[in-house]
């Protein structure tokens, strides 16, 4: 067993008598003289080390003095209360090895949002970026528990693609050997391929978007968890999605409520995530907006600005549905009682965060299909596999994709994307 406890173990049961051992990265130091106030974080949290001349050997003492905020440390010594410490206790060291002293770290407390950018491999050791990966691990977590108790298989679909899934705008376009490729942009086609076996599946993948606008929620690598199930309506997808996210948000409530209160992060209006999520028509969110003195007719897509017109009075995700056809993709279904619009919907985040999940029912009529492509002007090779899924026991089925950086950002309630992933990629950014 490990001689070492972790930080959060030592402020849970604090031992009152013999030593405690631990280690991690110096977080905060002061010194005055003959003693030092150092703070030390592991992956747990922070507890205050005080280090005293006299009750550890002097080199060690002298080595403490010296070292600064991100030196790697191992700390021997008892526990005492401190209601000025952080968690109320303190660690009185006994003994202390430096085992790797750190430079002068770049990063101080004021610092602009570009120079953090650029130490992203140092700042991602922050105790805000460590809460944010958390959530993000249990969002993750919490969706796969969900999955499982519901039998969705998990498939690896490929990244290397020949054909586009969201149009050809923001394909990221690379040299495949003597070919041409893309990095996809959804797994969507794949998957429907994979019910024909497995009925219900999902993947959670990197997509790929060539956006060349620079938005507070626009990344050109996101991670998509998408799901595809077979013999489910537009109704049904909508069922699971809300079932799903809640329990995205049940699991961080249970687990994280530490890492959202360091985030500042009011859980009230998140205890308020439980289906049935409101549904309204994109018709009725036109007049909606009409009324709210947007300039927008029936036909034109939803922006942020109009997204967070929906949203900003409401605490829990809403979802619009019927899309008119000339904002969608050419695969989802018509919807035979308003064939202006295709079955499928949106969900929209509350307090104007906006889109999280696309989805929609899949159109399952060949010629149908073909009738969009060639009116798009796009080209059927690429699509010869994908077009034989619907002629080989086609089934009705839909599916979605769920942006978790962009769950993230609502979760945790960031101002920008690029928080939500330790590694942003955007116009602007492929460095570090
Ligand atoms: O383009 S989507 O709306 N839909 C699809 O890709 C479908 N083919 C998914 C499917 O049915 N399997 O993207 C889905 C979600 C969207 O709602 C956002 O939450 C997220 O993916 N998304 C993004 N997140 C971050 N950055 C960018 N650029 C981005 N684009 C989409």
């Amino acid at each position: 067993m490990s001689p070492y406890t972790s930080i959060s173990a030592l402020l849970r049961s604090p031992v009152s008598d013999g030593q405690v051992s631990l280690r991690g990265w110096i977080y905060r130091t002061r010194s005055s003289g003959k003693i030092v106030f150092s703070v030390v974080r592991d992956s747990t949290g922070i507890i205050q080390v005080t280090i005293k001349k006299g009750n550890l050997p002097d080199e060690q003492f002298e080595a403490a003095a010296s070292a600064s905020i991100e030196s790697s440390v191992e700390v021997t010594g008892s526990m005492h209360q401190d209601d000025r410490a952080p968690g109320g206790y303190e660690v009185r060291a006994s003994a202390l090895r430096v085992i790797a002293p750190a430079l002068p770290y770049p990063i101080t407390e004021y610092q602009s949002e570009e120079l953090l950018l650029d130490n992203r491999h140092l700042w991602v050791r922050s105790r805000e970026q460590t809460a944010i990966m958390k959530v993000k691990a249990t969002l993750l977590a919490g969706a796969r528990d969900w999955l499982a108790e519901n039998e969705f298989t998990e498939v690896t679909p490929p990244i290397f693609t020949q054909n586009a899934c969201e149009g050809g705008v923001t394909l990221f376009k690379l040299k495949y050997f003597d070919r041409e490729a893309y990095l996809s942009q959804s797994a969507q086609m794949y998957l429907e391929s994979l019910i024909f076996s497995l009925e219900k599946v999902y993947s959670i993948t990197p997509s790929f978007r060539a956006e060349k606008s620079r938005t507070p929620r626009h990344l050109t690598e996101y991670w998509h968890m998408e799901l595809e199930e077979a013999w489910v309506d537009n109704d049904g997808n909508m069922k699971i999605q809300e079932e799903l996210v809640s329990a995205m948000v049940a699991k961080v409530l249970q687990e994280r409520r530490e890492e959202l209160e360091l985030l500042k992060r009011d859980i009230e209006p998140l205890k308020a995530v439980a289906p049935p999520f409101k549904r309204l028509r994109y018709s009725d969110m036109i007049d909606l907006l009409q009324k709210k003195g947007f300039d927008i007719e029936f036909g034109a897509d939803l922006g942020a600005a109009e997204e967070r017109a929906i949203t900003e009075e409401e605490i829990a995700p809403v979802f619009v549905t019927n899309f008119p056809k000339e904002c969608k993709a050419f695969y989802m279904k018509e919807d035979p009682d308003d064939p202006r619009t295709y079955k499928c919907a949106d969900l929209l985040a509350p307090f104007g965060f906006g889109e999280v999940i696309g989805g929609s029912e899949r159109e399952t009529d060949l010629n149908k299909i073909l009738q969009r492509l060639e009116a798009a002007g796009i080209p059927e090779d690429p699509y010869r596999w994908y077009l034989d899924l619907r002629r080989f026991g086609s089934v009705p089925h839909s599916g979605f994709g769920l942006g978790v950086e962009r769950i993230v950002k609502w979760v945790c309630n960031l101002e920008h994307i690029r928080d939500a992933i330790p590694y942003p990629r955007t116009v602007a950014r492929v460095y570090p």
